[in-house]
């Protein structure tokens, strides 16, 4: 069966089901196709921290409703080592900017209850997913759906599907020029029903990093650096609050309330750009293009800004038939993506051990930490870039 849209979106994360929705509002037509069903997408464990940028789009989007009312707003995020105590870094006083904890999965939540009541169409546990024609007028994807195989054909085909999703393999190496970096550790994060630390904290510790994060008043998020050879079996409870509480220094350690794990995974870390994000007719966003260590908190964010940029050149190109939007995307968006790439990566190695790690690199992380805390200067240029660039195409309601 062959089905026809204007934008057949590939993922339906938040992404893919950000694009759709907004397109929706423009009266622009989509299909979004995804590889695992709806309450997977919806229970996956990620990201917990909005740049304001991406408030405001969600806002924009008129999916801002619970956000507003359930997000905590902070002034800035505390680092500790050598230690210490917290030096706060103060976003507000230096850049006049907050962010927002507000958990990934409640926005997943939100966009697939807009989309229920937009009725956009959305096909879930879709095998097979494969690119055809991205370079012709009508491009167009198939997949297996219940073992039947199914066509879609549209004007344009959007990438959202993740660093292992089938977009980006449809454009020959030939035009993908690839940059990537692992990382020698992962982070074991876990959810706990236990009020959180009143700051995000970002911990340099000899044993290791430490981040304590949030969900609500009575949701904590934290995470420590582990060995990549670990598995979630080999960290109890016990043992997880034993290296939290350490790294985090006795200030702050001892105010940590502890409690049960309620999930506990593994996360590798990596740093991966694909150049350029169009190839014809089809266009890659959000994790598909490039996956930033969470270090930073800037792989949601920057999908949110990747499909801030990529709505209003399809906007356009559908409402005046103007293209410059769409041609400068690319460009555009990889330029928010390098400096996301770039704090992610200098803060993941100003805060993390790695293996082999000497005292002499040690005490340089904990030099330039020191400077940090001492320079008005170095303080804005973290709240800067924490609280993420500006976009090139403002937010408009
Ligand atoms: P997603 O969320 O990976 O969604 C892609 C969707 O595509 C589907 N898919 C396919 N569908 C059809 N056919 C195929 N062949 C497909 N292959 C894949 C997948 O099933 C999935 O539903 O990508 P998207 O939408 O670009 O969103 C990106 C974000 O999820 C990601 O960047 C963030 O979670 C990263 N991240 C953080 N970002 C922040 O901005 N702030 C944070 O505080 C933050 N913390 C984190 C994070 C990621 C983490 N992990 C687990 C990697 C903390 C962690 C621990
Ligand atoms: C989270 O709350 O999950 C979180 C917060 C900050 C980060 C990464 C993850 O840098």
């Amino acid at each position: 069966m062959t089905i026809t849209t204007n934008v057949v979106i590939i993922g339906a994360g938040p992404a893919g089901s950000l694009l759709s929705h907004i397109l929706h509002r423009a009266g622009i037509e989509s299909v979004v196709v995804e590889r695992s069903s709806r309450s997977h997408v919806l229970e996956r464990i990620r990201a917990g921290v909005l740049e304001w940028g991406s408030v405001e789009v969600l806002r924009a989007a008129g999916v801002g409703d619970r956000m507003d009312e359930e997000g905590h707003v902070h002034d800035g995020a505390s680092l500790v080592w050598a230690g210490g105590e917290p030096l706060f870094l103060d976003i507000n006083k230096n850049v006049g900017s907050h962010f927002m904890s507000y958990g990934q999965t409640r926005i997943q939540e939100d966009l697939y209850d807009a989309a229920d009541a937009n009725g956009t169409s959305f096909v879930f546990e879709a095998a097979d997913v494969e690119v055809h024609d991205a370079t012709s007028d009508r491009p167009s994807i198939t997949f297996r759906k219940n073992g039947e195989l199914e066509r879609i054909e549209a004007d344009y085909v959007i990438g959202c599907d993740g660093y292992h999703g089938a977009a980006r393999q449809a454009i020959p190496d030939t035009v993908l020029r690839t940059f990537e970096k692992e990382y020698p550790f992962g982070w074991l994060g876990i959810m706990s029903e236990t009020p959180p630390l009143p700051d995000l904290v970002y911990a340099n510790h000899e044993q290791g990093f430490a981040l304590a994060s949030q969900r609500n008043p009575m949701l904590s998020r934290y995470y420590v650096q582990c060995p990549l050879t670990d598995n979630v079996e080999d960290w109890s409870d016990d043992r997880f609050w034993s290296a939290l509480t350490t790294r985090l220094g006795s200030t702050l350690g001892d105010r940590v309330v502890t409690g049960p794990s309620i999930e506990k995974s593994i996360a590798p870390l990596r740093s991966f750009v694909a150049e350029p994000m169009r190839y014809g007719n089809l266009f890659l966003a959000g994790d598909a293009a490039h996956i930033v260590p969470p270090t930073g908190a800037k792989g949601l964010n920057l999908a949110i800004s990747d499909v801030h940029y990529l709505s209003r050149g399809l906007i356009d190109h559908y409402g005046s038939g103007d293209d410059g939007t769409l041609e400068r995307y690319s460009d555009m968006a990889l330029r928010r993506v390098w400096s996301s790439v770039m704090f992610s990566w200098s803060l993941t190695n100003l805060m993390h051990r790695f293996p082999g790690q000497t005292a002499f690199d040690q005490r340089a992380q904990e030099t330039e930490l020191d400077y940090l805390a001492s320079s008005t200067h170095a303080q804005a240029s973290f709240a800067e870039q924490y609280s993420g660039i500006p976009f090139e195409i403002p937010v408009t309601c």
